[in-house]
């Protein structure tokens, strides 16, 4: 019978092609079928919700044949390896114009549209992106799906269906104004709700230990909780594959909607509260980037989506015939950061409560199993959950990590035998205080594999942050330099530039990156230094019109766009920017006849809402743009922009238009940086300190085509221990001063002169991020930069030296390095022609 209905679909999806084709006609049929049968509407009626929705569905339908075979044939097949994923965030950006050019039909959409009447840029622009994401840690996670689509691995990313996305910024009075992400709200085309898939979830209660059939002894846990977990699949399209892997979300539910007990005596709020409170689970992204926030919910989260991910993992591999002692050969699971570290005393929990199988055996799956990825340098995002917390939402789990520590420091003693101090570092349990869990210390016991994400990241890893580990466990530690995905990241948002590429050095470079290379003698071709400029010349037009229609601010084309756009956080120096356009500022109203760059600096960028410096920084920029864009005594040499509400969608416009790319962190702070590879990719040069991927980012364009600055990170530690004095940087620095003065005298604040004293007398006298120390040197970057830019021609050669020598960081060379060393799964072609089973 099974036989026969697979049979019937096959014949209805031959006789069907044409509604699956990627012809004109058939996408325009697609197309006009959905705006009138779907959204109930004509053309010249459609709002453009309407057209994005019905554009989206038409390009969805050519998906989900090669999704169901990505899925059926390699994912859930017993002998196929599968690279698991889990991350708690995930920044897909706009989907519509990125699966159109993974599809491979951005020409054949755009001519549909256009016979239709339709400009295809202003139906993309209807799209609501889902912000699932803080910032770099997410954008990795995409990427790195988009790249084993692209190489045809298969692999599923699992993680958590948000219902409100990273908050929406905008500005009152400068000041940062968070609103709630309501991406939802006109439904996600791109998604399929699997409600059998569903799996149940525990919290609390307690354990028992208990005696089974042979008389051994077993360990029952009885949850005070229970929840579902409900799978949504988005669909990852490869570039030109027939590839599309799984990004598996999960949203929490009432296991009963409704509680009968509660109703029938008369409770009918009180029944309804419960699944509310279930529901409240996946409600909303924390929106720290690198700080913890030790709140009970957030660890929820964490491990209500790693136990649908695992469950679901042990589900389909028992379905399709697997032994379970097998599970580390079938995947392969990554850790982005700790915030999923839970899985591994998930997976023991697994194995050996549920499975039967014996500790030993079980710990010994479980670390063939993992690999952990390290994103930071900075102590306070090291992740720590109290002991009684823990073992009050997670009893089992307590008792699974003393369990694993236990043996994990009787190995630790075999290696530091009488060093206590080292050992107490080592402890998966920090017992300082009050006791904490410290998740990266449970990942390092629990996988086969620890990375950083940039080369003096993973060095500094091995030096300082985790040394002991490094010590015990040298064979685990690699690099994995971070990789940007070329086809969003210059393909999609830049199709300006990436037609220059294709006619110049032709195709091809969109899936292998190094080929940009052959690019380079261009640099010394006068005919195409002059269409790279004048391609520039039209992006930065585009971004200037936007800003004007969104914030009534002239900006012009000609002047050096200088772009600093990012999470802001103090260790990524925003205010260092803002001291040097001040000093700018004083410097030219001070000698008005000299001749100057006109500048136009922008910003973007998103402050966590308890960050109150940070929201502070915000409030300054604005306040300085203030000033300086109504002061006409300057002529409009600089102005200064900040672009609310910085996500995906928004850095599509900015990247390509940039000038000069602001990467200039504390040395020793970043751990790797991706917005610095996005920008340099699509020819920005880089002003940037000695840190994270900027290092090789100079190492690759050469640093004739690079302005470093700064301290480098064994300075700034050296400096610090020699007794760091801010404050004598400002005496000594005649222009620093003037400007800290300014903000102090209350220039950018006249009605509160005292309310940036905050920020500066954090300069003045702590300035942990060395602000002081680098401004002298970061103002001579800028001016060896405001020189080249002087000889436009050597400037255009940097830039597209820029992009002829970024290979190296595309995300595909990065999940290359992560198959041969990590992951170890093979390509599986998909044939859509085959029979489903
Ligand atoms: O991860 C990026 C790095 C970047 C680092 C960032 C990151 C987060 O966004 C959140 C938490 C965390 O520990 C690290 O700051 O340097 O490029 C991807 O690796």
């Amino acid at each position: 019978h099974q036989n026969f209905l697979h049979q019937i679909t096959h014949n209805f999806l031959k006789q069907h092609d044409d509604r699956i084709g990627l012809t004109l006609e058939a996408i325009k049929d697609g197309f006009l079928d959905y705006l009138f049968f779907n959204r109930g509407t004509y053309p010249d009626q459609a709002t453009d919700q309407d057209i994005y929705q019905a554009l989206a569905m038409t390009i969805r339908d050519r998906l989900v044949q090669r999704w169901l075979h990505t899925y059926k044939k390699a994912t859930m097949e017993k002998d196929t390896r599968v690279v698991i994923y889990l991350s708690a965030e995930y920044l897909m950006g706009p989907q519509l114009g990125h699966n159109i050019v993974n599809l491979g039909v951005r020409e054949v959409v755009e001519k549909a549209m256009n016979d239709l009447g339709i400009d295809l840029q202003s139906v993309l622009d209807a799209e609501v992106e889902p912000g699932l994401a803080n910032g770099g840690l997410g954008n990795v996670a995409a990427s790195y799906l988009d790249g084993l689509s692209s190489l045809e691995v298969p692999a599923i990313g699992y993680g958590i269906r948000y219902e409100f996305g990273l908050f929406r910024q905008s500005f009152s009075n400068g000041w940062q104004i968070e609103e709630t992400d309501k991406w939802l709200q006109f439904g996600f085309p791109w998604e399929i709700q699997q409600f059998d898939r569903a799996v149940e979830i525990k919290f609390g209660g307690s354990t028992q230990r208990v005696k089974d059939e042979s008389g051994n002894e077993k360990v029952n846990w009885i949850p005070s909780e229970e929840i579902k977990g409900i799978p949504y699949d988005v669909f990852v399209p490869g570039y030109k594959v027939n590839t599309v892997n799984t990004l598996r979300l999960w949203k929490a539910e009432a296991i009963d909607s409704f509680n009968f007990q509660s109703f029938n005596v008369g409770d009918y709020y009180g029944a309804v509260d419960k699944k509310v409170s279930s529901e409240n689970i996946t409600k909303v992204l924390y929106p720290n980037d690198e700080s913890i926030e030790g709140k009970i919910l957030r660890l929820k989260q964490q491990y209500f989506f790693v136990s649908c991910a695992l469950q679901d993992c042990v589900n389909f591999f028992l379905e399709s015939g697997g032994n379970i002692l097998d599970f580390h050969e079938k995947f392969v699971v990554q850790l982005n950061d700790t915030h999923p570290t839970i899985a591994i005393p998930e997976l023991m929990r697994i194995l050996v409560d549920e499975q039967g199988v014996a500790w030993d055996e079980a710990w010994h799956i479980t670390q063939k199993t993992f690999g952990y990825t390290q994103h930071t340098l900075l102590p306070e995002a090291l992740e720590k959950w109290p002991v009684g917390l823990l073992g009050q939402i997670l009893p089992r789990h307590m008792e699974i990590i003393y369990d694993i520590n236990y043996k994990f420091l009787n190995l630790a003693r075999e290696h530091f035998p009488n060093h206590q101090e080292i050992i107490r570092t080592l402890s998966l349990i920090d017992e300082t205080g009050e006791k904490y869990v410290r998740m990266a210390n449970l990942a390092c016991a629990g996988s086969f594999s620890i990375n950083g994400v940039a080369n003096l990241q993973t060095e500094l890893l091995k030096s300082y942050t985790l040394k002991d580990f490094y010590s015990i466990f040298p064979e685990k530690f690699n690099n994995k330099t971070n990789g940007i995905a070329p086809r969003r990241w210059l393909m999609l948002i830049n199709n300006r530039l990436t037609q220059l590429l294709d006619d110049t050095i032709g195709t091809g470079w969109e899936k292998d990156l190094d080929q940009l290379k052959s690019l380079e003698p261009f640099a010394e071709n006068q005919d195409f230094v002059n269409k790279w400029k004048a391609v520039k010349k039209e992006i930065k037009n585009d971004l200037a019109q936007r800003i004007f229609e969104q914030q009534r601010v002239k900006v012009d084309p000609n002047s050096m766009f200088d772009i600093l756009v990012k999470r802001i956080h103090e260790y990524k120096r925003q205010h260092l920017k803002v001291l040097h356009i001040i000093s700018l500022y004083r410097k030219i109203k001070d000698n008005p006849n000299e001749s100057y760059v006109p500048r136009t600096f922008i910003f973007g960028g998103k402050a966590a809402p308890g960050y109150r410096m940070a929201k502070l920084i915000i409030k300054l920029i604005n306040s300085v743009a203030e000033v300086i864009n109504n002061d006409s005594s300057i002529n409009d040499l600089i102005k200064v922009v900040f672009i609310p509400n910085y996500n995906v969608r928004n850095s599509q416009w900015i990247y390509p238009a940039a000038d000069l790319s602001e990467q200039i962190s504390t040395a020793g702070k970043e751990a790797s940086g991706t917005g610095n590879m996005k920008f340099s990719v699509n020819g920005a040069l880089t002003v940037g300190t000695y840190d994270g991927a900027n290092i090789e980012i100079r190492e690759e364009v050469g640093s004739d085509n690079f302005f470093l600055f700064g301290l480098k990170a064994d300075e700034v530690k050296s400096l610090k221990e020699s007794g760091y004095n801010p404050y004598t940087y400002y005496q000594e620095n005649e222009s620093l001063r003037k400007a800290i003065d300014m903000i102090n005298h209350g220039y950018f604040s006249p009605n509160e002169r005292d309310l940036f004293r905050p920020l500066t007398d954090h300069l003045l006298y702590y300035d942990e991020y060395m602000v002081m120390a680098d401004f002298t040197d970061y103002v001579r970057a800028q001016e060896e930069a405001e020189q080249l830019w002087s000889q436009s021609d050597a400037w255009a050669k940097a830039s597209i030296l820029n992009t002829a020598r970024m290979g190296k960081f595309s995300s595909d060379r990065t999940v290359r390095e992560y198959l041969r060393d990590i992951w170890k799964a093979d390509a599986v072609e998909i044939n859509i022609k085959d029979t489903l089973h």
